[in-house]
């Protein structure tokens, strides 16, 4: 465990929660001011449920705005949402759509401040201080990763190097000469570096790396076990999404208990996602999310897709900001099978409860003869697994298949299939192939 005290804004991640609401609504208000009169979109919007910025009265107001959608962010690409000229702009990412238009991130130079701000708080909450040497592996470029990582980096002091994303032999022999102690990139790309660690025969005991900081995609907590493992590190989750501004929305920190979320810069709703109706802390829902501190790009009630709960207990850390357990899904990932929803983190769970079974797999979802759908799982092997023999690999089929069934309640086809026949990721991995709608 990192050393918990450290804290990177203590007047603000500490700032008792009465003082924080009354913060949030001040910033609410000149969020939604702006929005308002300076972009055409949100004027519409509000128009249309007939709101106006001064009925904004407190908190509790928050359900009377309009949620802002992906579709929203498209419609109104490249700049329909931005509050200033593209003057005061200093910096622009998109996300990676895989169809149409992407979405944009626009920054102005108090959005890039404030970015910094929740990226040094992150690094912090994780344990890396001036002192240390981080790796940054996340993809540089119009991904929000790479920059948010470096910015964040820069912030606290530490020694950043900018490595992107793969050429992984590359990556360990950085990460030995010189000297790297905080790793940061995608979960599945922190297990392919582990395999090439063991590839190269490098030995643990000659890189210093201590901790770290995953996300960008789903991963859970059987996963964390396994990278933990096989780096001897401490592994946080980290949570950003572009439209948000990217990564640094939320954090776990020392206690690895659930992702603190800035709620000085983001103010979280969790909503049915079906009626969109509010739903309260401990409850599993569809993360909204409001910037209160972005400029150049305001964003009001976001429906993220994401899927998870928000716990309002206090942590042993001392920050009071509300924290989010990893996220259980998206509504767009949902998979649904035979009429029973299935969300690949479910697969995964199931999965890695299976000693022998290496957390490499695809999910593939076919229809046949367009009547029954069918859910096929690829695992992969260990090296001692896959020598076993035939019989040895239909057990663990048989064994994934029990946990599954016990978690989603039906069973899938699972596949135990050769070490190394999966692709590794070097960014988000793609876990899902639906033949189904191809
Ligand atoms: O993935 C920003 C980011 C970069 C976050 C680096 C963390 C680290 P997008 O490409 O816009 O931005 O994708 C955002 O990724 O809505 C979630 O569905 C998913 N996601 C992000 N972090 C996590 C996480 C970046 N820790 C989308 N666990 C989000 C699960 C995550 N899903």
């Amino acid at each position: 465990m990192s050393n918990p005290n450290l804290i990177w804004n203590k007047e603000f991640e500490t700032m008792p929660r009465e003082e924080l609401r009354k913060l949030q609504l001040q910033r609410l208000k000149q969020t939604v001011e702006r929005a308002y009169h300076k972009v055409h979109f949100y004027k519409a919007a509000f128009d249309e449920k007939g709101v106006k910025p001064e009925d904004i009265e407190s908190l509790d107001d928050l359900n009377k705005l309009p949620f802002t959608m992906k579709k929203d962010l498209r419609d109104n690409y490249p700049f329909g949402m931005l509050s200033e000229p593209l003057e005061n702009i200093v910096r622009i990412h998109a996300s990676s759509g895989t169809t149409g238009k992407p979405i944009i991130g626009a920054y102005n130079s108090n959005d890039m401040n404030a970015w910094g701000e929740a990226m040094a708080r992150v690094y912090t909450a994780c344990g890396a201080t001036s002192k240390d040497v981080v790796q940054n592996a996340y993809g540089y470029g119009l991904f929000t990763g790479g920059l948010g990582f470096h910015l964040g980096a820069e912030r606290i002091g530490a020694t950043v190097i900018p490595a992107a994303a793969g050429m992984s032999q590359r990556q360990l022999m950085l990460m030995e000469d010189l000297g790297t102690t905080v790793l940061t990139c995608t979960p599945s790309y922190a297990l392919s570096l582990a395999e090439t660690m063991a590839e190269m025969g490098i030995s643990r005991d000659r890189l210093k790396v201590k901790c770290g900081i995953f996300g960008a995609e789903p991963w859970s907590e059987g996963m964390r076990a396994q990278i933990e493992e096989r780096w001897q590190i401490d592994a946080y989750n980290i949570f950003g999404l572009t439209e948000l501004g990217g990564p640094g929305v939320a954090c776990e920190c020392a206690y690895k208990s659930e992702m603190h979320i800035w709620e000085d810069h983001f103010l979280p709703e969790i909503i049915d996602p079906n009626t969109g109706e509010q739903l309260g802390y401990g409850q599993i829902g569809e993360l909204v999310l409001t910037g209160l501190t972005k400029e150049a790009l305001p964003i009001i009630r976001y429906r993220t897709r994401d899927l998870t709960v928000l716990n309002a207990e206090p942590c042993a850390c001392g920050r009071t900001h509300v924290r989010m357990d990893r996220i259980k899904g998206r509504t767009d990932d949902m998979l649904i099978i035979r009429g029973v929803n299935v969300f690949p983190s479910q697969i995964e769970t199931a999965i890695l409860r299976v000693p022998d079974l290496e957390p490499q797999y695809v999910i593939i979802v076919d229809r046949e003869k367009s009547v029954l759908d069918n859910l096929e799982v690829r695992v992969e092997a260990t090296e001692s697994l896959w020598s076993g023999g035939e019989a040895a690999r239909e057990a663990a089929a048989r064994q994934v298949n029990k946990e599954f069934q016990q978690i989603v309640g039906m069973t899938a086809s699972v596949k135990i299939v050769e070490p190394k026949s999966i692709q590794r990721s070097e960014g988000k991995a793609q876990r899902v192939i639906d033949k189904r709608s191809l």
